[in-house]
């Protein structure tokens, strides 16, 4: 029988296409490369499956073209590049990556943060530009993590775990917002307390967004919820660039009307805001959250396991619709 073929739409590790190898014919993709979506379309003539990185759109038209897809795998937990309800329609599989990132997220979540309230990076800066001539009392203070309010926007897996690390790690008050409460033993686990969006924005002392990115949180936090915060306050984005009003954020950050802002992921990344590029009080750093070397395997791995289960026994480790399978089976 003929193997089912597949397109690893970026360079992945050597170990992860010869595990694909033994099951798939596999087309890789160059070191360096990201198909613009017409030469994904190209590239997909003809396969049953695809590897995504997560920014590869996944829409209506990419389906019509590519009739012969069957399944594709994300290795983000990330999947607002699938239009999911296309998908669906189409009889085509998403899967994500969930649950082998989150601890290492949470500890960058961490890391920028604490890069950002203690202002590592601009006094770093300023170092290597040789303009540190002397100490003094006042040189780059920031502002205290351990014992202030952690705020968390998106209560899922790694705001958990962002919770803990806040709370457990830091002595700090952890409030959240989530679409719902957690249950009481989780937010025990993590000591936190469900507050309102309003009350989260004004009590927290460091903001971290965490929250899934769909068209309905496009701009979630824009010139009036930034008004909303609290003076002199934080905010940590490593959730979707589309969240936040970047232009607003840069305002408020020039005006000193919030301290600083640590960002990992960028509405139009690659690119970055000039206004954002050109403030000191930001802390920018290119969509790494997940990036350790055992993490970024362990989701390459998962989202093979995810094509491998789909092809060899009909299911799927972590399927984002699996109505799909259901409807198939
Ligand atoms: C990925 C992420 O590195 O998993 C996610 O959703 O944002 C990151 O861990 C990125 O999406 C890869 O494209």
């Amino acid at each position: 029988m003929n193997k089912p073929q597949l397109l690893i739409a970026r360079d992945v590790y050597p170990a992860v296409v010869e595990k694909l190898e033994q099951v798939f014919e596999v087309e890789t993709t160059p070191e360096g490369v990201v198909w613009t979506p017409a030469q994904l379309i190209e590239r997909l003539q003809g396969k049953d499956a695809v590897l995504t990185s997560g920014s590869e759109r996944i829409d209506a038209g990419l389906l019509q073209a590519c009739p012969q897809l069957k399944i594709v795998a994300n290795l983000a937990v990330g999947y607002n590049n699938f239009d999911l309800s296309a998908m669906t329609a189409a009889g085509v599989l998403g899967t994500n990556a969930p649950g082998v990132l989150t601890e290492t997220t949470a500890d960058f979540g961490f890391a920028l943060l604490m890069a950002t309230a203690r202002r590592v990076t601009e006094s770093e800066h300023f170092l290597r530009a040789g303009r540190w001539k002397q100490w003094s009392l006042s040189l780059f203070t920031g502002a205290d993590v351990h014992g202030s309010t952690l705020g968390i926007l998106g209560m899922g897996r790694i705001g958990q775990a962002i919770a803990r690390r806040g709370a457990h790690g830091f002595g700090m008050r952890v409030i959240y917002h989530n679409r719902s409460q957690l249950d009481a033993a989780t937010e025990e686990a993590c000591r936190a307390s469900y507050v309102s969006q309003d009350e989260l924005l004004s009590q927290a002392d460091h903001l971290v967004l965490v929250l899934p990115y769909s068209p309905d949180v496009y701009h979630l936090i824009d010139a009036g919820a930034l008004a909303k915060m609290k003076p002199g306050a934080t905010l940590i984005n490593i959730a979707r660039g589309g969240i936040v009003d970047e232009d607003a954020l840069a305002a408020a950050l020039r005006e000193g009307r919030l301290a600083a802002a640590g960002l990992d992921v960028f509405e139009g990344e690659p690119a970055v805001n000039p206004s954002l590029l050109s403030l000191s009080n930001v802390v920018l750093t290119p969509h790494i959250a997940s990036a350790s070397v055992p993490t970024r395997l362990a989701m390459v791995m998962l989202a093979a396991d995810n094509l491998l289960a789909f092809f060899l026994e009909g299911k799927a480790l972590t399927p984002v619709n699996p109505e799909v399978l259901k409807n198939s089976g």
